[in-house]
């Protein structure tokens, strides 16, 4: 079943048009910034709120960024698997990714066979679940579950996910 936050944080109601940008610096390919887009439109799709990039990192509710091992928040990151990324409660819009990780977006016929492979667009959509207040789920098939395996693309809401966002929102 999902949870929520303590206190149950959420996105106010006069903030349902949420911005998101990717660190500057990052030069993330395309193909990566596609993954993301594709991430929130599965959250959109479901709730009332929208996700629209924008350049101006210091402004977005929603800040992406790739860092590695410590990287000044007190949630260091630890090279290949173990914490991939993490992100925090409403209305905080912090989302990190482990930079050391194999990254591997839907198509990437380079990374396919590296046995640490993590599907970008997964983590993402888990991530962003926890940024808009969800936080773990005991059942299984749910985005919010706590574990994944390497290699494992799970991309798609669950009943349970969409329940739970939808009493947020
Ligand atoms: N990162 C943890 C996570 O996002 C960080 C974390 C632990 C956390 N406990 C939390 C975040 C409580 C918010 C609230 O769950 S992770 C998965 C999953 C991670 C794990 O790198 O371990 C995914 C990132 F669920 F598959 F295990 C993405 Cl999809
Ligand atoms: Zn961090
Ligand atoms: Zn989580």
């Amino acid at each position: 079943h999902y949870t929520f936050f303590p206190g149950t944080p959420r996105w106010p109601e006069d903030r349902r048009d949420l911005t998101y940008a990717f660190l500057p610096g990052n030069n993330l390919p395309e193909t990566a910034k596609a993954a993301f887009t594709r991430a929130f439109q599965r959250w959109a799709e479901v709730t009332p709120l929208t996700f629209t990039e924008t350049s101006s990192y210091g402004a977005a509710d929603i800040r992406i960024g790739f860092f590695s091992g410590d990287h000044g928040d007190g949630e260091a990151f630890d090279g290949v698997l173990g914490t991939l990324a993490h992100a925090f409660s409403p209305p905080n819009g912090m989302f990190h990714l482990d930079r050391d990780e194999n990254w591997m977006v839907e198509g990437d016929v380079t990374q396919a066979s590296v046995s640490t492979t993590v599907d970008l667009e997964s983590v993402a959509v888990h991530e962003i679940g926890h940024l808009l207040g969800l936080g773990h789920s005991s059942v299984e098939e749910s985005i919010m579950y706590p574990t994944i395996s390497s290699r494992t693309r799970k991309v798609d809401l669950a009943a349970d996910d969409v329940q739970g966002i939808q009493i947020l929102y």
